[in-house]
């Protein structure tokens, strides 16, 4: 059978399921171009002038890296021009970048975070990028970029697609528009991402979980509790043995959750109670949550759903717990006793 491409595929989904625009499918086009276009630049490490520093802080004040900015760019380039989107916002930026008032305007808000994992570029290990799409507000007030962040803080639920692209080994790009998640492989030969994988499920059980242990000594108890059950393995109260794994690359450790299963906790610490979280919201923790629930697991910040936050701030961060559902209702259910 000819291969589904990522145009066909959502062609055919919007012929059969009308939950795809033909402004989303040019959207979701447009962005599978940019993560082509990034998994490029990221391949030429050292050969090309992209490692190291940018010699400039991103809003979040973390240094920046020559790739990240350059990702970033590549996104607001590719979507500018379009006609299908109303204003994009990055981890990379403080505000909103409105489209130019010389390119026309759709009705969609795109929300990035160019390249996730920048800590492991330098060394070689998978990184990626996370998108997440929302509807623009009737009247909403785009005439500044300050103007603009209020139409952006929508809650998870509303979100009418998202994604990431994973630069590993393979490029991979999984998507949800709400119909389920599907996952696409970067053909390099053709410049296609092709369909590999469709209605992923992950398994509601598993032995595998993901947490940075260096910061053990500052999680509230309910962490303590659950992680110290699993390391406790098959003599514990979890009756069985556990693996761990920390890839510090949200994108690459999600990945491997959308792919076998396993839970995935970036909770919140005394070190950083006061910023709320590590992760941001809007462009990481609702995308992520959004493809998780899709596939059947379930994201929470250990108190609530992801997806249920009303957003303060474009930038807001919270904890995150996510994947596997039986293990993530466990550990959110030890926060409530
Ligand atoms: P730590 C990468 O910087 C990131 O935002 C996520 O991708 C990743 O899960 C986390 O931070 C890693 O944090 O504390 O292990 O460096």
């Amino acid at each position: 059978m000819a291969q589904r491409t990522l145009a066909r595929y959502l062609t055919e989904e919007q012929r059969t399921k009308g939950t795809i625009t033909a402004d989303l499918k040019f959207l979701i086009e447009i962005v599978s171009r940019a993560c082509q276009a990034i998994s490029i630049a990221i391949g030429k490490g050292g050969l090309g002038d992209v490692l190291g520093e940018a010699g400039s802080d991103n809003v979040q004040g973390e240094a920046q890296k020559k790739l990240d900015v350059l990702s970033n760019e590549i996104l607001l380039e590719a979507n500018e021009w379009g006609g299908h989107l109303a204003a994009m916002a990055s981890e990379e930026m403080d505000l909103p970048h409105l489209v130019p008032n010389r390119f026309p305007k759709g009705g969609y808000l795109l929300m990035f975070d160019p390249l996730d994992g920048s800590s492991n570029i330098d060394v070689n290990v998978s990184i990626g990028t996370i998108f997440s799409v929302l509807r623009c507000p009737e009247g909403a007030d785009l005439s500044t970029p300050e103007a603009a962040e209020q139409a952006f803080l929508q809650p998870g639920t509303t979100q009418v697609a998202a994604g990431y692209a994973v630069y590993g080994p393979t490029t991979v790009l999984v998507l949800t528009v709400g119909e389920g998640v599907s996952v696409f492989t970067l053909d390099r030969e053709q410049g296609q991402f092709v369909l590999t994988q469709e209605n992923v499920q992950i398994p509601a059980d598993t032995k595998e979980f993901a947490i940075n242990m260096s910061n053990q000594r500052f999680w509230e108890a309910p962490v303590q509790r659950y992680v110290d059950e699993m390391v406790a393995g098959k003599d514990g109260p979890l009756g069985k043995d556990y693996n761990m794994r920390w890839v510090a690359s949200m994108v690459a450790d999600v990945h491997r959750i959308i792919t076998r299963g396993g839970i995935f906790m970036y909770p919140l610490d005394s070190k950083m109670k006061d910023k709320g979280g590590k992760l941001r919201l809007m462009y990481e923790a609702n995308p992520m949550a959004f493809l998780i629930e899709q596939a059947g697991g379930a994201a929470t910040t250990g108190r609530q759903r992801i997806m249920d936050l009303v957003p303060t701030g474009l930038h807001q961060r919270v904890p995150v717990i996510l994947g596997s559902k039986n293990e993530v209702d466990r550990v959110t259910g030890y926060h409530a006793e």
